[in-house]
């Protein structure tokens, strides 16, 4: 029995603001919006948010027995079907805080096992479902101790299906021989896949990367006129979609790639590997931000970090600024009392703020409304000539 969207489970969310790592009560407020819209992808509807403010997480339960209790009275009382904290969870803690909400009959979820969920519900070709159902399985094979085996009248729903909404396996054996088994899977087609890059020849390569829901799919569409699935969703991309175009006589390659997000867990990053070696075989990235987002200098940021993780050293990479039909600001006097924040500075502030912060090649463009394409095709024609003419000397075409 599945949970159809119809029938929304109900969640409640978790946040603490950990003082010995620098979590402001603002910047957790901020983090749980972003957990919320993740919520909502998964299918599920928030009815409450609570917090907590602590110096480090309690050991045992990660968050105070007091708040426990509150949370427990909250959910028995409201018939609440998941309680997600942000934080990722430890085996222990998972398993102490399932004890305490004994017999309410909720499943409890942390961060990771909430993308992993939407991941599992977006995954489309088998290349992305063997890669969703690993790391679903490396997961919880540490956790199943007692994992909501007192849920029987609850199976199904978020944090329990698979990819193609499969109910996922909870026997330990059966789990030890499938992660097995869709290792030597995933092998194989990662090794079909980098023949196929390999194949693809000399030509440039250009990867659209980012922090998920900036608009990668909505350029890509309008770069390579293809149709890639955008949608105001997290995460609607999973799979990489790569297309030849050609701007004026150049031609090269333009690769849409999954989105980043920030904690992405290291265990979802290594069975993701083959999908981010897009990213970090190609000769140029088109970093895609949303200036329209409120905390678009944090995922520049987290996405700034990814890329430098992943990649061996840096890239040619055009910072594109995307949204700029939905940038607004309500304009205020900047005064002593009144700091320069990203409600009151304009499209041109941002401009000139960012022109110090050395972000490179950078263009302002909205996909949606189609502004300012041609400067951004400008700006990929010049890189992508370069390297074209470099690994192609003997080609006697003309550049414009
Ligand atoms: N207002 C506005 N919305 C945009 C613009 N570009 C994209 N969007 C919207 O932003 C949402 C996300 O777009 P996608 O293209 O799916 O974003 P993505 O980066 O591919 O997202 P994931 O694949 O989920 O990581 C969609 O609802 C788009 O219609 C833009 O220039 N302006
Ligand atoms: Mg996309």
């Amino acid at each position: 029995m599945f949970y159809t969207e119809k029938e929304r489970e109900k969640a409640v969310l978790v946040g603490v603001a950990i003082q010995d790592e620098g979590v402001t009560n603002e910047k957790m407020l901020e983090y749980l919006d972003e957990l919320a819209f993740l919520a909502e992808t998964a299918g599920a509807e928030t009815v409450k948010v609570f917090t907590q403010n602590l110096p480090k997480p309690v050991t045992a339960t990660f968050i105070g027995s007091g708040k426990l209790d509150e949370i427990k009275t909250y959910i028995t009382e409201n018939e609440v079907n998941i309680v997600i904290f942000d934080d990722d969870l430890s085996p222990t803690q998972l398993r102490n805080i399932e004890g305490e909400f004994k017999g309410v009959g909720v499943k409890v979820l942390d961060r990771t096992n909430l993308i992993l969920d939407i991941f599992a519900k977006r995954a489309r070709t088998s290349h992305a479902k063997t890669q969703v159902e690993l790391a679903q399985y490396q997961y919880l094979l540490p956790r199943l101790t007692g994992l909501w085996t007192h849920l029987e009248r609850q199976k199904g729903g978020i944090g329990l299906r698979g990819p193609g909404e499969s109910e996922i396996e909870t026997d330990r054996r059966v789990i030890r021989d499938k992660i097995t088994r869709l290792k030597e899977q995933l092998a194989k087609i990662d090794k079909q896949m980098s023949t196929q890059r390999k194949n693809r020849g000399k030509l440039v390569r250009v990867a659209l990367a980012g922090y998920t829901n900036v608009g990668k799919s909505t350029l890509m569409n309008l770069l390579s006129k293809s149709s890639v699935m955008a949608e105001n969703k997290l995460f609607a991309t999973l799979d990489t979609t790569v297309r030849k175009i050609a701007i004026r006589n150049v031609p090269f390659l333009i690769a849409d790639t999954v989105g980043f997000i920030r904690k992405l867990p290291h265990h979802l990053i290594e069975s993701f590997k083959s999908t981010l070696d897009e990213v970090r075989e190609a000769d140029v990235i088109i970093h895609i931000v949303d200036v329209s987002h409120p905390q678009f200098e944090d995922q520049l940021r987290v996405v700034n970090a990814t890329l430098s993780e992943l990649l061996k050293e840096p890239k040619p990479t055009i910072t594109v600024f995307n949204k700029i039909d939905a940038f607004c600001y309500t304009q205020k006097e900047a005064d002593d009392l009144t700091p320069m924040e990203r409600q009151n500075y304009s499209l041109e502030d941002l401009k000139n703020k960012r022109m110090s912060q050395q972000d490179g090649e950078t263009v302002y463009i909205s996909a949606a409304k189609k502004e300012n394409i041609e400067e951004l095709k400008e700006k990929m024609y010049r890189i992508v000539r370069e390297i074209h003419a470099a690994r192609f000397p003997y080609n006697d075409f003309f550049y414009d």
